[in-house]
């Protein structure tokens, strides 16, 4: 360990800062081997108090001097540590300014934080705590304060040079060097200041906002990805209008710059008017990228612009406040995408996303609630609890109130919290003045931790014609709390009757809403008798899942059968199918680990020839009702999880349906054949999921040849989606051959598009033919392969331990020795990516024995090495504690 034991803080221990910064002007001269930081900061004590010390933090940094007032402060009077510069409080006048030169190598930044190098341009990423490897610095978020940059760099090498805000003066220097001020009017906390120098292209465009003002609009890239840019031009465009019309947000300076870097730790970074880009999620030409890169872009572009309401103009006043504005931004970006495409497709891509990996880390040893009460490394904190069940939490308010009312709500928290530092008890609180509704119980869901889970069980009197609707919610035990006060879950559900259609909810309970179909459950048990109904219902629970919970009620099939064609609510038509799925394919792992024969049940069979007997109107829709549960769900529905059985039986489920039915998947895939030109429109893309989703099913088949098909796909395609799924579907059937070579033939097409190489190369590390660690290691071994690039490191070595589960969780342990062997490796280098990479380790107590504990050994063989990060010991540490 770094530091013999890292601590955690807490959220207890919250005291506002004893000094506020009012100006904050930075000098960067940038080198090549090291850079040389001014800051001088205009300071005052907030408590009039004169006994504290100034504590700035700082990490990383060779101190070259510090000033008072233009009086050189001597060694006496401060103390320096590792992560610390201390002023004594003797020499701190109650306003003053404060002036600190350091010097620092962006160079030898492997660590992606603070100033760095990716590709020979310097770009920075300050979230959460990177500005103190900058300069020392009251570094933390509830610190405002408006920001002046000069930049100084060799104009040939780095003509290209930017910062936050306006652009107030550009110089040529002597010696080839010159230099630009920018000026950004709004106070902001230095997690939102971002620099950028480098060779770098741009396309330009315009937005007028809602009040007549004209914003240039420039993405920069490294000259190589000029024709990349167009598509997220039209995103940032089109996510300004919505901002605009759904939500009155209206965009505040004059410019607002993307720029694009290959080596990035995450998505993309919101600071103020220049966001920062992985390149992975910004660049996307019809011949390179994927429907599901132009997607992926078209949500991030939205997220980080969203971003400069819900995070800068209102930002959060501590880093436990994270889902403030994470939560609140996921959501609004996943209704952005919904507005633009298919709303329940998208929900379903949520929910899939939370089911299959939040709840899994909500069951794990890192859960956690959406507003933590402590942590060790705020890095290991921007997780999928933060973000995806943080924006469920803003879902659910939006549905208690109404649209309506949440628009008045967040009206209220931006007019009231413009320019503050603030907490989600504020966001709460403004919802509540603005609805009048009270979130008292609410609240519950901002404190306690784990996935609730929700047992239903019924009752219909024949002869009162009424219907009892018994509804139960548990939590198990979390880190931070054993006993779990009851959750306030807004229910939505719907009875049919045998017609398929609803009946009207008429209960005297007024929890119930009986035109929305939402049942405020508030309690741990609950009874609601429903009046008039006329026959046995079948109930549609949870729609369009209005919570985040787990829902335990045995249907039977043909009830999943009848919802999955009548159900009015389209979320729950899908889920009737998955749960369908789900309980054949865990059926059959019993029979697998019984050594018994396995049988296709004829009710899902009928079901899939059914789905593919005609196209429907929904394409979309159709491909996810056609596609298994995956293997990573169905390993979250079991306590001890066989992982192998599991496999084994999805496995045999899809080769029998592709079997049986290649006749049908060939008919849908020939009617979804398209020649007209690519574009990434909804409706495009939905016919090209359904089509390479069928190929995968012909593919697979042993009883017919479709490996031409294929070829003939992959070699005509006019776009990488039909291009890449062929390539995909090659690879992982049992068409061998031709895929090694259609491998082979793809990277020489391709291997100067790092991007498109990085397709190719997790393409291999997700594959079922995988030779094990072995060939992964190959991979490593390529040339395209770079441990110091993340975007490589996921590729090949997360897209492996998370993606790949059957060749991860092979029976003699290898693949979590690789993976705890890579974790090592890569602490020394980049602890935020090592961190990350210990995910699917830290899941060793639901994988049944022997694999379990296999896992657990390859996580006390990374906390045995000394010299961690604060990162990769805090998961590591908290994963092992029994
Ligand atoms: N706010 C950034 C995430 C920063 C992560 C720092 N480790 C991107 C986003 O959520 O929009
Ligand atoms: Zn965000």
């Amino acid at each position: 360990m770094k530091n013999a034991e890292p601590k955690a803080i807490y959220l207890k221990d919250y005291q506002a800062p004893a000094f506020e910064i009012e100006s904050t002007y930075l000098n960067f001269d940038l080198y090549d081997d090291y850079t040389l930081v001014t800051s001088i900061l205009k300071m005052r004590r907030t408590t009039g108090l004169d006994a504290e010390n100034l504590f700035l933090n700082g990490q990383d940094l060779e101190l070259r001097s510090v000033s008072i007032n233009d009086e050189v402060i001597s060694g006496e009077y401060y103390e320096l540590t590792d992560e610390s510069l201390s002023i004594a409080a003797s020499v701190v006048p109650s306003e003053f300014t404060l002036s600190i030169q350091t010097k620092i190598k962006p160079q030898e930044n492997t660590a992606l934080e603070g100033l760095y190098k990716s590709s020979g341009m310097f770009c920075t990423q300050c979230e959460a705590e990177g500005f103190r490897r900058i300069t020392y610095f009251l570094d933390r978020p509830d610190v405002m304060s408006v920001y002046e940059v000069r930049i100084t760099a060799d104009k040939k090498a780095y003509p290209v040079l930017l910062s936050n805000g306006n652009l107030i003066d550009a110089q040529d220097l002597e010696g080839g060097r010159h230099s630009t001020t920018w000026q950004d009017p709004h106070k902001k906390p230095c997690y939102l200041f971002a620099l950028v120098a480098g060779d770098l292209k741009h396309i330009e465009d315009t937005f007028t906002t809602m009040s007549g003002e004209n914003v240039t609009l420039r993405i920069f890239v490294e000259p190589q990805n000029i024709d990349k840019c167009d598509f997220a031009m039209g995103a940032l465009k089109r996510s300004m209008k919505w901002d605009e019309e759904v939500y009155g947000r209206e965009y505040d300076l004059n410019i607002f710059n993307i720029v694009a870097v290959d080596a990035f730790n995450m998505g993309a970074m919101e600071n103020k008017s220049l966001n920062i880009f992985n390149s992975s999620c910004v660049l996307a030409n019809p011949k390179t990228a994927t429907d599901a890169t132009f997607q992926r872009i078209e949500s991030i572009v939205a997220h980080e612009y969203f971003h400069n309401w819900s995070g800068n103009r209102v930002t959060c006043r501590d880093w436990f406040q994270l889902s403030l504005k994470e939560g609140f931004t996921v959501f609004r970006d996943s209704e952005y995408s919904a507005d633009i495409g298919s709303r329940t497709v998208k929900r379903i891509e949520d929910v899939s996303l939370l089911r299959t990996a939040q709840f899994a880390e909500d069951a794990g040893p890192m859960s956690h609630p959406i507003l933590p009460a402590s942590f060790i490394e705020i890095s290991n904190f921007y997780t999928l609890t933060i973000y995806e069940k943080g924006a469920e939490v803003v879902r659910m308010i939006h549905n208690i109130l109404g649209a309506q009312d949440f628009r008045k709500g967040s009206d209220l928290y931006f007019a009231r919290h413009d320019g503050q530092a603030v907490t989600t008890e504020h966001f709460v609180k403004a919802m509540e003045d603005a609805s009048g509704k009270d979130l008292t119980q609410f609240r519950n869901w901002y404190h306690q931790a784990g996935t609730p889970e929700i047992f239903i069980t019924d009752h219909y009197d024949e002869s009162a014609k009424s219907y009892a609707l018994t509804i139960k919610q548990t939590c198990r035990e979390t880190p931070e709390t054993k006993e779990k006060k009851p959750y306030h879950i807004p229910f939505e559900l719907g009875l049919l009757n045998d017609k398929g259609d609803d009946y009207p909810l008429i209960c005297k309970n007024s929890k119930v809403n009986s035109e929305t179909g939402v049942v405020n459950v508030t309690k741990f048990e609950e009874t609601f008798v429903f009046e008039n109904i006329d026959t046995k219902p079948v109930p549609s629970l949870l729609r369009g899942f209005s919570a985040p919970v787990r829902v335990r009620y045995a249907y039977e099939a043909e009830q999943l059968q009848f919802l999955m064609a009548n159900d009015s609510d389209g979320f729950n038509r899908w889920d009737a199918g998955q749960t369908l799925a789900t309980n054949v394919i865990l059926s059959l792992s019993q029979d697998v680990l019984a050594g018994r024969e396995l049988v296709l049940d004829e009710g899902l069979f009928n079901v899939y020839q059914s789905l593919l007997s005609t196209l429907m109107s929904d394409l979309a829709m159709q491909a996810q009702m056609l596609s298994l549960p995956s293997l990573a769900y169905l390993i979250e529905q079991q306590d001890q999880a066989q992982v192998h059985a599991l496999y084994t039986a999805r496995s045999f489920v899809k080769q029998t349906l592709a079997d049986r039915l290649h006749d049908s998947f060939s008919n849908v895939y020939q009617q979804c054949l398209d020649s007209r030109e690519y574009e990434p429109s909804p409706d495009a893309i939905a016919k090209r999921t359904l089509k390479n989703l069928c190929l995968q099913y012909m593919t697979q088949t042993h009883n017919h040849d479709y490996s031409g098909i294929a070829q003939q796909q992959f070699d005509q395609a006019n776009n990488m989606t039909d291009q890449f799924s062929a390539l995909g579907a090659l690879v992982n059937s049992h068409h061998q051959s031709l895929a090694q070579t259609a491998l082979q033939r793809f990277y020489e097409q391709w291997q100067h598009d790092v991007l498109v190489v990085n397709m190719w190369l997790s393409l291999q590390a997700s594959s079922d033919h995988i030779e094990g660690v072995a060939a992964v290691n190959e991979l490593l071994n390529h040339d395209a392969f770079d441990i110091k690039n993340p975007n490589k490191v996921r590729a090949v070595v997360s897209v492996f331990a998370a993606q790949n589960l059957r060749h991860f969780h092979g029976a003699d342990g290898s693949g979590y020795n690789w993976l705890a062997d890579r974790i090592i490796e890569l602490d020394a280098l980049n602890p935020q990516i090592a961190s990350r990479l210990t995910g699917p380790l830290t899941k060793w107590k639901r994988i049944a024995p022997p694999n379990g504990p296999l896992m657990m050994q390859a996580l006390e063989k990374i906390a045995a090495r000394s010299n961690l990060s604060k990162d990769v010991y805090e998961v590591v540490t908290k994963s092992l504690v029994s």
